[in-house]
């Protein structure tokens, strides 16, 4: 039997799991979403399971099971199992689909920690960044910087002080998959019963990196050993692997784009202009735009903040904005289909 902590299973999930009316039944947690089956870790094995009925014809496309979802089901045999209940999501990682305006895609939930992994190397896209900790932030998640690559690297290039006003909130890991350096440290910060996923481009060595953190190579690597590694896309889903040494990670396919979605009346995510300006405006719903008192504002004045940063974080707002409203719209849309089409039953039920 295993034991459902080591999964990253909370008092949260004992508090959900008491009431649902299907409480008899096992709890586990999606590893892997296929296009229709997934697979469930749960404390008497692994089990492929799919979807009842009522599910898949109710669950609208970012609803349905993801990476990191806790689910409970009905066992058929000793591997195979039904899906009836889903736990309601928290602390879900999403991004803005490429290209659409209103959609967003589900990359992982009940996420305690999302490790933003980049080359170090001195073309590392410090902006990149920023938007990636914005939108972790936006989404409750913590977010942690990883650079790889470090034995390519002998100069800095002043990188670690380019992310300083970064570094003050978020802790940073320098590490090598080859010469392990900064391996050992990032094990230890992974705590028993903590998920972790880690996002980034293509090539940046995400697989390499939790292989070195299990001592395996369960994951499928690049074979071509390349310092950008660029638009390779060798990891082609995502996947949950559990640590020995307690921890739970996720890996992803690299993405090229990370749109956000995050609500920006409710996100937290503009302490990445140093969180102690901004708890010190004079308004605690400050734009930091044009109000009186404004740290933010007099820090740029001040030569305290850097102005590219500033811009940046504007950029993601207005972008977080535009896709709350978009996605507002569409809401309203799909209310309004709703509203027509049962008219319409009511309309055929009457004439029948
Ligand atoms: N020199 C060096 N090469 C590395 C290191 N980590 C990864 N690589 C190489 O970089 C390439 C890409 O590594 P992957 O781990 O497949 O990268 P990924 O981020 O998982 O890529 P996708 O799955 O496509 O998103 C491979 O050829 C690795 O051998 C490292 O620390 N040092
Ligand atoms: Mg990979
Ligand atoms: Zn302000």
């Amino acid at each position: 039997m295993n034991n459902l902590e080591t999964f990253g299973w909370t008092s949260h999930h004992t508090e959900y799991y008491t009431q649902s009316p299907y409480n008899t039944l096992p709890p586990g947690r999606v590893t892997v979403a296929h296009k229709t089956c997934y697979e469930v870790i749960a404390s008497t094995g692994e089990f492929v399971c799919e979807l009842t009925g009522r599910l898949l014809f109710s669950l609208q496309e970012d609803e349905i099971p993801c990476t990191g979802d806790w689910v409970i089901f009905q066992t058929i045999d000793d591997n195979k199992g039904i899906i009836v209940d889903l736990f309601p999501r928290q602390k879900t990682l999403t991004r803005k689909r490429a290209g659409k305006r209103s959609e967003k895609q589900v990359i992982a939930s009940f996420v305690d920690k999302a490790c933003i992994v980049e080359t170090f190397n001195e073309t590392l896209n410090i902006r990149k960044i920023e938007r990636f900790v914005a939108q972790i932030s936006g989404e409750g998640i913590s977010p942690v910087i990883i650079l790889t690559k470090a034995d390519l690297q002998s100069d800095s290039y002043g990188i670690t002080e380019r992310l300083l006003h970064l570094s003050k909130n978020i802790p940073i890991f320098i590490t090598s998959s080859q010469s392990s350096q900064g391996i050992s440290d990032l094990k230890e910060f992974i705590k028993d019963g903590e998920t972790f996923v880690f996002i980034g481009s293509s090539g940046v060595g995400k697989s390499s990196l939790i292989n070195s953190l299990t001592g395996d190579d369960r994951l499928s690597t690049s074979t071509i050993s390349s310092s950008t590694g660029k638009g390779r896309h060798t990891s082609v889903r995502r996947e949950m692997v559990i640590l020995e040494t307690g921890g739970i990670l996720i890996d992803t396919p690299g993405v090229r784009e990370f749109g956000v979605t995050f609500d920006t009346t409710e996100s937290e995510s503009s302490w990445f202009l140093i969180d102690d300006l901004n708890q010190s405006c004079r308004f605690s719903n400050c734009s930091h735009t044009s109000e009186p008192g404004c740290a933010v504002l007099k820090a740029i004045q001040d030569g305290l903040l850097d102005n590219e940063t500033y811009q940046n974080y504007l950029k993601i707002q207005l972008e977080a904005a535009r896709y709350q409203e978009s996605e507002h719209q569409r809401r309203e849309k799909d209310r309004k289909l709703t509203r027509l089409i049962s008219n319409y039953k009511n309309f055929k039920k009457k004439n029948d």
